[in-house]
């Protein structure tokens, strides 16, 4: 039986009647750049440590310096109609200089990947125990393990602090004098650990990936604040003995921003051990309702609310109604973009957010731009954390320099570009293969959310700020369009449909194509949204004629001979029909430009895509589909593409498969473990409750029937800067408030 804490709330709160036995089922801690995942081990408590800039790699020269020269025989070859050869020739000549991404395996390459910090480990001695829990409260932003030992009442907590920097663990008994163990920090390589006065410190470099150059140096102080008893240095670790009670205070830091890494983490630690634990742990709460309670959502309870959370997800696949799990999700979504993407976060959240427990993450946990790292920002407007997004703008603006001159090598065109993949070290050339490595619109794409900062905040400065990133993304569009002769029609040459593939009579798989409907549909929001942008600040009246005569002939949307929306500008036949990028129906979602009452034709055909492309996928594609039918009001489908999302999957239980879905800590697997799934699907539930993209603000535009008996949601926000409430019952809305 498992007791619940006293003021348990099932929509904000994860529990577990077990410590976690796998990464993906310890809790996830965040403060934009320092993460924490607690494991709530009885006898040795693990804490995986993260520091969101711990990147191996360094700044490379990838571009080929000529390659703009194979550019018109690329493009003679695809008026031709011979994609074969001109995919062969894309992959000869336009592809990146080096090993890329080493094929997602950039741990020894410039391009590097993102790696674990390091590992805090608490020994803390055997002994059997009773009544244990542990819990994560997403409003608190505070872990805690719970048990008794020996008559003895354990209680642990832990959060990662903002204000002060720092990760904090706190350890208190009942009894007096009953707080034992031994802490030490370690790390795979690359790391000493040696003790410094009374702090152990960890310390060493990553791989440059160039030989004989410095990567990215690193730098954890722990420090152990004990009431009572005894606190000892040992052999690199800290021994406490017969403690009342225990503070653990740790900060960590890297080069890659901070050429003073190292004072600052050894001030943020002795700042932080000066404080109080009651002070440190409130101002960490106030300063994470300041962004959490922002917005909230309210929906009935079911049955097994209650029990551990991994229990609740197996409860809901087998049919039981808890449409608070939905809540939970949602709010997760929220939570994990406060932990790892803040106003001054120095990188926007990864393909994990910050949390990751290899030294090797999988994709290197990098920054996939064809949908990956918009998706972790889908949440950010709509559910009031907006200014989460400034890291992702600061990003792109460090990004589109390079782009400048990748653009060059390549297109020889004006503006920026960028590819499938991206680091910090603001990586834009192609990847490494010219069947996924060339989709070229990744750039314009990452100006969407440029546009959407500006909708919804109205922020012109802002604007003004970003404007040359927009207009850069615009310009290389522009200068890369060639017209199909067939129609006249303007399109982008060379492209591909993010990572899908077609057939040809006679030929393989290809991908490289003529203006595949996705890049239309993003020539058509950035050429868009940079004439809006251009006439708000008054700027560019010759740019803006030109967009706009561009504008009127891109290659219009096309519907198939079987009704559904044409992928490629010929209808060519998939090669996996239920493929998990949906890349097409951007112009759904995130875009507007197919909307049910706007263009019921298109929305019809966009609705028979879905169809065929299926009810499964990847987690981030099943998060996708829930905007889909959002945005297609159709919320009982949206519901079921939820449910889907929700699916239980394992690591290490042999009953329940690894597949997409969710781990007993409600991270999302792509498979393997990807956070952006656990962002879309908090947008898209966002998308099922209010719709603001058609310039009308929509409540309840697509609420399920199993939602409909009750529910409320307060701060969701809407373009135009309006904050919206809204309290319904028996499927309609009794109650709402637009501020
Ligand atoms: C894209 C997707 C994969 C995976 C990777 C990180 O390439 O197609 O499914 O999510 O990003």
């Amino acid at each position: 039986m498992l007791l619940l804490p006293p003021t348990f709330d099932p929509a904000h709160t994860m529990i577990f009647s077990a410590p976690a036995t796998h990464f993906t089922e310890s809790c996830p801690l965040g403060n934009g750049r320092l993460g924490a995942m607690v494991f709530g081990g009885v006898e040795r408590e693990r804490v995986v440590l993260n520091e969101s800039t711990m990147w191996a790699g360094s700044e490379q020269p990838a571009d080929r310096a000529d390659a703009y020269k194979a550019l018109p025989e690329i493009r003679r070859l695809l008026l031709g109609g011979e994609n074969a050869k001109a995919q062969a020739l894309l992959q000869k000549e336009f592809v990146c200089e080096g090993p890329g991404s080493g094929f997602a395996n950039g741990k020894d390459v410039p391009f590097g990947c993102y790696q674990v910090f390091g590992d805090l480990w608490l020994d803390f001695g055997q002994a059997a125990v009773q009544n244990y829990r542990r819990t994560l409260d997403l409003d608190k932003a505070v872990a805690t393990v719970e048990y008794e030992q020996a008559g003895v009442r354990f209680r642990r907590e832990s959060f990662v602090s903002a204000p002060a920097q720092a990760i904090v663990y706190r350890i208190t008994a009942d009894r007096r004098g009953s707080v034992n163990f031994t802490a030490g920090l370690s790390r795979p390589e690359r790391a000493t650990v040696s003790a410094d006065g009374t702090d152990i410190v960890i310390r060493g470099g990553l791989n440059s990936g160039v030989p004989n150059q410095l990567g990215v140096q690193f730098e954890g102080r722990l420090r152990v604040v004990a009431s009572g008893g005894k606190t000892m240095v040992e052999n690199g670790h800290l021994r406490v003995s017969k403690a009342n009670s225990v503070t653990l205070v740790f900060s960590a830091g890297t080069s890659m921003v901070t050429p003073d890494f190292a004072e600052r983490v050894k001030s943020h630690v002795e700042k932080a051990s000066k404080v109080s634990y009651p002070s440190l742990r409130s101002a960490h709460v106030r300063d994470h309702q300041s962004f959490y309670r922002r917005c909230a959502l309210t929906l009935p309870y079911g049955e097994s609310a209650r029990r551990p959370t991994p229990e609740r997800l197996l409860a809901v696949a087998k049919g039981e109604k808890d449409p608070s799990l939905a809540a939970l999700a949602f709010h997760y979504g929220r939570y994990l973009l406060i932990g790892s993407s803040r106003p001054d976060s120095p990188l926007p959240a990864n393909l994990q957010g910050l949390w990751a427990e290899e030294l090797l993450t999988p994709w290197n946990g990098d920054f996939h731009i064809d949908i990956n790292l918009q998706m972790n920002y889908w949440p950010a407007e709509t559910t009031g954390l907006g200014d989460c997004t400034r890291p992702l703008l600061r990003f792109v603006q460090r990004l589109s320099e390079n782009g400048r001159k990748t653009a060059k090598a390549y297109y020889n065109s004006s503006g920026w570009v960028s590819h499938v993949i991206t680091n910090p070290w603001r990586f834009t050339s192609p990847g490494e293969s010219a069947e996924w490595g060339s989709t070229c619109t990744s750039a314009a794409w990452l100006c969407e959310h440029v546009w959407e900062r500006y909708a919804f905040s109205g922020d012109v400065e802002e604007l003004r700020d970003m404007y040359p990133v927009l207009k850069g993304g615009a310009q290389f569009i522009y200068d890369i369009l060639i017209e199909d002769p067939k129609r006249g029609w303007l399109v982008t040459a060379p492209s591909n449909s993010p990572e899908n593939l077609y057939r040809l009579p006679g030929s393989g798989p290809l991908a490289t194509a003529m203006g595949p409907t996705h890049d239309m549909q993003i020539a058509r929001e950035v050429f868009g949204n940079t004439i809006a942008a251009a006439e708000i600040l008054g700027v560019d009246p010759e740019l803006r004629a030109k967009l706009s005569a561009a504008r009127a002939r891109l290659a219009p949307h096309q519907i198939g001979p079987d009704g559904r929306l044409q992928e490629w500008l010929e209808p060519y036949e998939e090669v996996e029909p239920q493929h998990r990028h949906v890349s097409h129906l951007y112009g759904l979602h995130p875009s507007n430009q197919i909307t049910p009452q706007g263009t019921p034709e298109l929305a019809a055909a966009a609705k028979k895509t879905l169809e065929r492309r299926g009810d499964g996928g990847t987690g981030w594609s099943l998060a996708w589909k829930v905007n889909f039918w959002a945005r297609l009001h159709d919320g009982d489908r949206a519901h079921k593409l939820l449910l889907n999302f929700m699916t239980p999957t394992r690591v290490n239980d042999p009953n329940i498969p690894h597949q997409a879905g969710l781990y007993p800590n409600l991270f999302c697997a792509c498979p393997p473990y990807q956070i952006d799934g656990n962002f879309g699907v908090t947008a898209g539930i966002a998308e099922i409750l209010l719709q603001s993209h058609t310039g009308k603000i929509q409540l309840l535009p697509a609420l399920p029937k199993a939602w409909a008996e009750g529910g409320s949601v307060r701060g969701l926000r809407a373009r135009g800067g309006k904050t919206v409430d809204i309290t319904w019952k028996d499927g309609k809305v009794v109650r709402s408030r637009i501020r």
